[in-house]
């Protein structure tokens, strides 16, 4: 029997992976931290007051950052740091994916990322993971990310965070034909897929007061 997508471990949460590598982007990450946190918040909030159980479920849980090797791009760019967030408990919630991704394009362009050509350097990179089994197939927007089990940069903090956690698959086919076979942990990905890369594996650094994790 192939299980329906409302019942994948990751249809209850959403996550965004952060990433940047122009400027001082451990400034950065630090600086929007409380800023999107702040852009969530007022997103939960738009659905309107809710019970006070419901409002406890959500709950924010922040990778820790990690130095990483760029991959793609023009040569020479200098190295990233990237990060995840992880919200749990967005169930109940009507998704806006698209709504989301305005806000977090408003923050990259707050501090100044410039779209120059793909996959260069950037100041602040907020890039939508996934929001419970939402599928989008817009021009600005794939859900889930088609990409996101191949990088290291992404499954690297989410492991950090949870190495049990499942993430989705590639989006359109995968909600089409869903693999019968349960989905691996982004523990087991991660450790599938460093062997195989040619940049050098995430590398954790230590929290601060910035970022504490
Ligand atoms: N983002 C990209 C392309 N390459 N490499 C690393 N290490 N980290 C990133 O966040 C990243 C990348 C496109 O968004
Ligand atoms: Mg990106
Ligand atoms: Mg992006």
């Amino acid at each position: 029997m192939i299980a329906s997508l409302a019942d994948q471990p990751w249809a209850t949460s959403l996550a965004i992976a952060l990433g940047a590598n122009l400027g001082d982007p451990q400034a950065t990450l630090e600086a929007v931290r409380p800023l999107l946190q702040a852009l969530l918040e007022g997103l939960l909030e738009e659905r309107g007051p809710q019970p006070d159980d419901q409002r406890r479920a959500i709950r924010l849980r922040w990778s820790p950052l990690f130095r990483t090797e760029p991959v793609g791009g023009p040569p020479g760019q200098p190295a990233y740091l990237n990060g995840v967030l992880l919200v749990e408990g967005v169930a109940a919630l009507e998704p806006r994916p698209l709504q989301l991704l305005q806000g977090l394009q408003a923050l990259e362009a707050q501090f100044g990322r410039q779209r120059l050509e793909a996959w260069g350097p950037r100041t602040l990179d907020l890039d939508l993971l996934w929001w419970g089994d939402q599928v989008v197939q817009a021009p600005e927007l794939e859900l889930p990310h088609p990409r996101l089990q191949q990088r290291s940069f992404v499954l690297a903090p989410l492991a950090a965070i949870d190495p049990l956690l499942v993430p989705p698959g590639p989006g359109a086919a995968g909600a089409r034909s869903p693999s019968p076979s349960p989905s691996q942990d982004c523990g087991a990905l991660l450790a599938a897929l460093l062997p195989r890369l040619r940049e050098a594996a995430p590398q954790r650094l230590p929290g601060r007061a910035g970022w504490p994790e």
